[in-house]
């Protein structure tokens, strides 16, 4: 009940904030306030990478004409997730489709509708490697954020991969927030723009320069900015390659389980301990530095735990003022990567079971 007297309080808030006498807020700032309400609230808005393009075994094929109402989620819980995450990657190069074949078309229609619906769009960004030419995983060289810095050979042609981003997310118009959450996972050396690959100042200077860009050069004024390095660490190692308050918004973090050799339930039991310590870090990282918080990336591939929700997940995050919390994408095209339950997925009760909790809200 709780969660449905909050969305109705919400819906009030936000039509009196559009028509009513007092000055009138942002949709930054809207969409800023509708995730510390959820916050103080102690609802977490449920989100899904994806979640209206494709999913497990099916995905959208005539994308102009499709009405875009298929979702995994909302086959199996009967809502779509409150938060709708896409991927950038691929607009630096101006290619039509992103790194998983989605097209550019499609997401921007996707983000549009499924903000029209009363849901919340955030993008993730899987450049290129603009020095080498490979993929966001190609770390055979430490010197590919240098090279994109003021002074560095690659600065000019960054420039233009960052126009194509700006460019992209200024079609969806100045009236619609989203959430932007460049070079994630910063704090392992997996991308191109890691721990290993660059030192915290350059880091910091790659993340000031696309903000500025973004923000400054270009004028976007509807993205809320989300640092989210993968968890778990410690606040000193969080706040090391952190760009500063002027610069974010969301304190996020990645943390993915992995079964152990251990098994299932101890893995669990070590995950629901990972988010846990790592929400205790952002908690009191974002009330010192009064910023919102979310789990930005979370998930099991696969689902081998027919409890991973109401055990694992659920106990790891609701005592959290947790805006939103996303699990990733649902392939299309590789039966066992996906991160929430489908038709016919013999686990999807434990997933309705979450989605039915006081404190999970979806759309
Ligand atoms: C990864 C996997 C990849 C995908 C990438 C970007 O975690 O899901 O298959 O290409 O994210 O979406």
């Amino acid at each position: 009940m709780r969660k449905y007297l909050f969305l109705l309080a919400a819906v009030l808030c936000l039509t009196a904030c559009r028509s009513g006498g007092k000055p009138m807020e942002t949709p930054k700032d809207q969409l800023v306030h509708r995730l510390f309400s959820y916050a103080e609230a102690g609802v977490i808005a449920y989100g899904h990478q994806d979640d209206l393009s494709y999913g497990h075994a099916w995905r959208v094929t005539d994308w102009e004409n499709d009405p875009l109402e298929r979702s995994d989620v909302k086959d199996v819980s009967g809502h779509y997730p409150m938060v709708l995450g896409f991927d950038l990657g691929g607009i630096e190069l101006a290619d039509s489709c992103n790194l998983d074949g989605v097209p550019f078309g499609l997401i921007r229609k996707a983000a549009l509708k499924h903000i029209e619906r009363g849901g919340i769009v955030t993008f993730s960004w899987h450049p290129r490697n603009p020095l080498t030419g490979g993929d966001a995983w190609d770390v055979s060289s430490d010197q590919v954020v240098r090279s994109v810095l003021k002074g560095g050979d690659k600065y000019a042609d960054f420039l233009l991969w960052l126009r194509r981003a700006a460019d992209f997310i200024e079609s969806l118009g100045p009236e619609t927030p989203v959430i932007f959450r460049p070079w994630h996972e910063n704090t392992g050396s997996w991308f191109w723009w890691g721990e290993k690959l660059c030192s915290a100042d350059e880091f910091r200077e790659l993340y000031r320069h696309t903000w500025l860009y973004l923000t400054q050069e270009r004028k976007l004024t509807n993205i809320l900015w989300c640092y989210s390095p993968g968890g778990p660490i410690p606040p000193q190692v969080f706040l090391q390659r952190y760009p500063g308050d002027e610069f974010v918004d969301i304190l996020g973090t990645d943390i993915y389980e992995f079964v152990g050799p251990d098994g299932l339930e101890e893995s669990r039991v070590r995950f629901a301990g990972q988010v846990r310590e790592m929400l205790t870090t952002l908690n009191s990282l974002a009330t010192e530095h009064h910023k919102l918080m979310c789990l930005s990336e979370t998930g099991l591939e696969g689902l081998p735990d027919p409890l991973w929700w109401t055990e694992g997940l659920y106990p790891a995050i609701r005592d959290f003022p947790v805006s939103y919390v996303l699990t990733w994408r649902n392939a299309h095209d590789k039966p066992g990567h996906f991160y929430a339950p489908w038709k016919g997925f013999e686990g999807a009760a434990d997933f309705k079971e979450f989605s039915e909790k006081e404190e999970i809200v979806l759309l």
